[in-house]
């Protein structure tokens, strides 16, 4: 047999640093991947099993959650739920017959010799275990850090029954462990919202015939965060270059929401324009860039150069002050006497 695991979809997030036409246009291709999903799981899959942060919180727009049940309905097929630390409080109602909610009231469903667990306690499992099925275990929660309010034991689990897959949901980005006989999993989120969610997004493949495993990138539109390092780039054009070519090794595309962090050193005569540069990357759907680059002025050449107003201006904040403020005053000083426009 063959599930498709998934988690963490968030739906009703949004990300309220892009325009409200870009949210809504994001939230209609959100809809748009859900049905795409169902689609998929028609095709190819017995079940869809979603492990908790199905909604981001209690209340998403009605529009949001009747797609996503009207999708379940027209699949027709098992899909499983546990809840999650977002939607533990969502009001489940009207359900379609074929959304079925695991918890210690419905703690498993059966399909032929695969039986699927849902998060409850090991004495309820205890109650109907059999260890000539293919048992699969779905949890929300934290497994590895201890000190979290959303940590789970998975020793209580694995230690006790022989679970062949454990489907995880909490962390949004794939990750897998392995633990005695069992491989955990977390799918990491169907698609991502934020910055701190970057890269390929998708759902996993179970199938339980060859006790396999597969991540399927599934999501059109990624977050993605390039690193820049512009230490000894002087013109603003070989510094375009650089972000450009940074962008191509990272593959980004113009679909991505895309994050450019600037690192490294400038000096006085480097020439970053960041918003010319914004510019002329508005071909990316959406684009920041972060500049944590550093200016490194060279004082002692500077001294020997006393017949300018920048010589002079630096020489004299270099006597009057110090650490990040001197470092600033020095950046704004130059950018103003370069007739830039200067943001405080
Ligand atoms: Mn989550």
């Amino acid at each position: 047999m063959k599930f498709l695991h998934t988690a963490d979809i968030h739906l009703g997030a949004k990300n309220i640093k892009l325009s409200l036409d870009k949210q809504s246009q994001i939230r209609a291709e959100q809809n748009a991947l859900i049905s795409r999903l169902f689609d998929k799981a028609e095709e190819d899959y017995d079940a869809v099993l979603i492990c908790g942060d199905l909604f981001h919180n209690k209340s998403v727009p009605a529009g949001i959650s009747s797609n996503f049940f009207r999708a379940v309905e027209e699949f027709g097929r098992p899909v499983l739920y546990i809840k999650g630390n977002h939607d533990e409080k969502f009001d489940f109602k009207n359900l379609p017959s074929n959304f079925v909610i695991l918890d210690e009231d419905n703690p498993f469903v059966s399909f032929g010799d695969t039986v699927i667990y849902g998060q409850v306690s090991p004495e309820t499992i205890y109650k109907s275990y059999d260890k000539t099925k293919t048992n699969i275990l779905m949890l929300h929660g934290d497994i590895q850090n201890r000190t979290s309010g959303d940590f789970i034991d998975v020793h209580q689990y694995v230690d006790k029954f022989d679970f062949k897959y454990v489907a995880l949901g909490h962390v949004h980005s794939y990750s897998e462990f392995k633990l005695n006989k069992s491989v955990m999993v977390y799918s990491g989120s169907l698609f991502s919202n934020g910055f701190d969610e970057s890269g390929d997004k998708g759902f996993v493949e179970i199938d339980t015939d060859e006790l396999k495993f597969t991540f399927h990138p599934f999501a059109t539109r990624r977050y993605m965060i390039c690193s820049c390092d512009i230490t000894d780039i002087l013109s603003y054009k070989d510094m375009l270059n650089k972000i450009k070519a940074e962008l191509s090794k990272n593959a980004c595309k113009e679909s991505d929401l895309i994050r450019i962090i600037l690192t490294g050193y400038y000096t006085e005569e480097s020439n970053k324009y960041i918003n010319a540069m914004k510019t002329e990357l508005s071909n990316y759907f959406y684009l920041e860039i972060v500049d944590q680059s550093k200016l490194k002025i060279d004082f002692d050449k500077i001294k020997e150069d006393t017949l300018s107003f920048k010589a002079e201006f630096l020489l004299l904040v270099e006597q009057n002050e110090s650490g990040a403020f001197k470092e600033k005053i020095c950046q704004l000083g130059i950018e103003a006497l370069r007739g830039d426009d200067i943001s405080i």
